[in-house]
This record gives C-alpha cells, sequence and structure tokens, in this order.
C-alpha cells in the first residue's frame, strides 16, 4: 500500500477538530487508500480533552489510521507534516475589541508559521479554518518563506458549499447536480457570494442557475445574504457554531486541491492574489479555482458585472484594512 501521510490539526480539542479527525481518519480528506498519521495541537488548557480524542480515535479502530499524536508542542505537532489544517485560534469573545483578537491570532500564527517552516516538509499544503482566516493565512505566508506561498490556502469552501445548497434548495435540484458558484473575497460576512456563472445539470441538459431560478432580485438579495449570514443562523439554532459543515469543507478543499477538480467544475478557495480580477496582489482572497497535480489556478477571463465588481472591492478592502491592523499588532 501507499505511505502515510502526516496530516497536522490545530486546535484539535475544539469542537470542529473533533468532528475533523475522524474524518481525515477516514479516507475523507485524502482518499479512501490513503493511510495517515495525524498529529493533534492544542494549549495546554486543553491537553486532557486533546488526550481524550487521541483515546476515542484509538477505540474507532479505523483502518487507514497508522499513528496518533496528541500534543502541546508546537515542534512536535509540525515535525515531517505533509498537510496541515490550522483550526486553533482565539476566538472573539463578547465585549472584546477587533484589534485584541487580531493581535493574539497574529502571534499564534507567526509562531505557528515559524515551526512549520522549520519542521514541516517542504513541500506541506497548509489550510487555514481558524478566523480571521484569511488574515491568518496571510501571516503564515509571511512568516514562513521557506513554504512557497502557493502552498498557503484559507478556507472559504464551507461558503461555496452554502451557496450550493442554496441553489439546489430553491430549485428543488440535487445538490451535486449544481456547479460553479463563486464565493469571492474575505471569509467574513463582506464575501460575495456570486451563482452568475453557475449551472445545473438537468434532463433537459447543463442550465444557466441564473436563468432557471430567473429572478435576479433573490440571487443579489435573498441569496447573498442567506450565505453570509449562515454562521450566524446555525450559531442561534445550536448556539454552537457550524462545525460538522466546516469540517466537511475542510475535507472538500484539501481533497479537490490534492486530488483535482472534476473537469469543467471550479471551487473557492482562499489563495494569494495575483492581481487577476484587480484585486491586489498577495492578498489572501477567495477566488474560483481549478486543481490539477496538487496545483490550483484561478480560474481566468470570467465577465464581471458592476454589481459583482462592487461586491468584490468592498470585500477586498476589508482585507486590507485586517492587513494594516494585523501589521500594527506586530510590534
Ligand atoms: P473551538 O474554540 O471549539 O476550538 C478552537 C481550539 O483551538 C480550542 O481547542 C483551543 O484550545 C485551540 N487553540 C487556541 N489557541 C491555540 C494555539 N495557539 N495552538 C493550538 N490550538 C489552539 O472553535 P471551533 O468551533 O472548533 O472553531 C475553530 C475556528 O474555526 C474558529 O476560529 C472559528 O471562527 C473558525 N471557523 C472558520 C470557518 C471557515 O469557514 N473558515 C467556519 C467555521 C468556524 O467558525
Amino acid at each position: 500500500g501507499k505511505d502515510p501521510v502526516t496530516v497536522l490539526v490545530t486546535g484539535a480539542a475544539g469542537q470542529i477538530g473533533y468532528a475533523l479527525v475522524p474524518m481525515i481518519a477516514r479516507g475523507e480528506m485524502l482518499g479512501p487508500d490513503q493511510p495517515v498519521i495525524i498529529h493533534m495541537l492544542d494549549i495546554e488548557a486543553a491537553a486532557d480533552s486533546l488526550n481524550g480524542v487521541k483515546m476515542e480515535l484509538i477505540d474507532a479502530a479505523l483502518p487507514l489510521l497508522k499513528g496518533v499524536v496528541a500534543t502541546t508542542d508546537v515542534v512536535e505537532a509540525c515535525s515531517g507534516v505533509e498537510v496541515a489544517v490550522m483550526v486553533g485560534g482565539f476566538p472573539r469573545k463578547e465585549g472584546m475589541e477587533r484589534k485584541d483578537v487580531m493581535s493574539k491570532n497574529v502571534s499564534i500564527y507567526k509562531a505557528h508559521a515559524a515551526a512549520l517552516g522549520q519542521h514541516a516538509a517542504p513541500h506541506c499544503k497548509v489550510l487555514v479554518v481558524a478566523n480571521p482566516a484569511n488574515t491568518n493565512a496571510l501571516i503564515l505566508k509571511e512568516f514562513a518563506p521557506s513554504i512557497p506561498e502557493k502552498n498557503i490556502t484559507c478556507l472559504t469552501r464551507l461558503d461555496h458549499n452554502r451557496a450550493l445548497g442554496q441553489i439546489s434548495e430553491k430549485l428543488d435540484a440535487d445538490v451535486s447536480d449544481v456547479k460553479n458558484v463563486i464565493v469571492w473575497g474575505n471569509h467574513s460576512s463582506s464575501q460575495y457570494p456570486d451563482a452568475t456563472h453557475a449551472t445545473v445539470n438537468t434532463v433537459a441538459g447543463e442550465k444557466s442557475a441564473r436563468e432557471l431560478i430567473a429572478d435576479d432580485k433573490w440571487l443579489k438579495g435573498e441569496f447573498v445574504a442567506r450565505v453570509q449570514e449562515r454562521g450566524a443562523v446555525i450559531i442561534k439554532a445550536r448556539k454552537m457554531s457550524s462545525a460538522l459543515s466546516a469540517a466537511s469543507a475542510a475535507c472538500d478543499h484539501m481533497r479537490d486541491w490534492l486530488l483535482g477538480t472534476p473537469k469543467g467544475s471550479w471551487v473557492s478557495m482562499g489563495v494569494c492574489s495575483d492581481g487577476s480580477y484587480g484585486i491586489p496582489a498577495g492578498l489572501v482572497y477567495s477566488f474560483p479555482v481549478t486543481c490539477h497535480n496538487g496545483q490550483w489556478s484561478i480560474v481566468k477571463g470570467l465577465k464581471i458585472d458592476e454589481f459583482s465588481r462592487e461586491k468584490m472591492d468592498i470585500s477586498a478592502k476589508e482585507l486590507m484594512e485586517e492587513k494594516t491592523l494585523a501589521y500594527s499588532c506586530l510590534n
């Protein structure tokens, strides 16, 4: 069989971690024939809980799981890692200033960047989940210069999947028949879910979602708002944030990146901008991408109407402000 791949999950004692590690150990991230070794990192205060997760993983007797490390030591956690899913971070608590949360996460991501840069495999692929996801990824990219910047991404696949879900509900279509929505920008409420180019596979062939829905007011209004606000709606319902769908999206993100996107379809990923679509180069921004041979590329040449342009720029502007704020926390 194949050699095992070592996967790091930070914040593994948290609620996304608890949903994510069994998915990875069942092959949902790297494929059903890919053995894995899972490294789980969390902080000292969560060490007992992290050990509990390790015991449960062992008790699940999963055939693909060739080893599991539960540690609070960043160096041990990052050693030899080929895939890193960064879920650990400092949450915004009530009454906290944006700058204080940013400052905590900047120092966490700076430290994790250094450890990954020194101890992970040089070809390590990184997915940042923890918020502010795009800016945490930006900090990671800046402070792990030995990791190619193309290998550092952030999660907007959950928003992408939510957009697919909304269209599938609206048209009463199977979600697997809907494709090519786009989530542009920041994984925040400024994100722009765009269905302009989405298609739906019907008995009469592939049709434009926009034409089938025939309600631009819904697409520009309720659809956008529903995707943007879905996270908050779930917190309200569950009294906890979305963990199952976030973990599932993290698996989708990594799997498509490593194993490729199907012909004719793209996904949304937060990646380092090359200036495409007028988005400032160097920002970590969510674009439509296709993946092939473990490399993503931004889908080029899509027509952008005035409505989309404005929304895309608003999110870019927010990311530039986050970047400035993050840099002001460095000193
Ligand atoms: P939890 O608070 O349950 O888990 C976070 C874990 O990170 C905790 O166990 C904590 O001890 C650990 N941690 C904190 N600092 C650490 C450090 N320095 N090193 C290692 N571990 C550390 O949050 P959970 O609900 O699991 O969410 C995790 C993160 O995902 C949050 O930042 C959240 O905002 C973000 N999300 C991002 C999403 C996305 O689509 N990009 C969607 C879901 C989620 O909201």
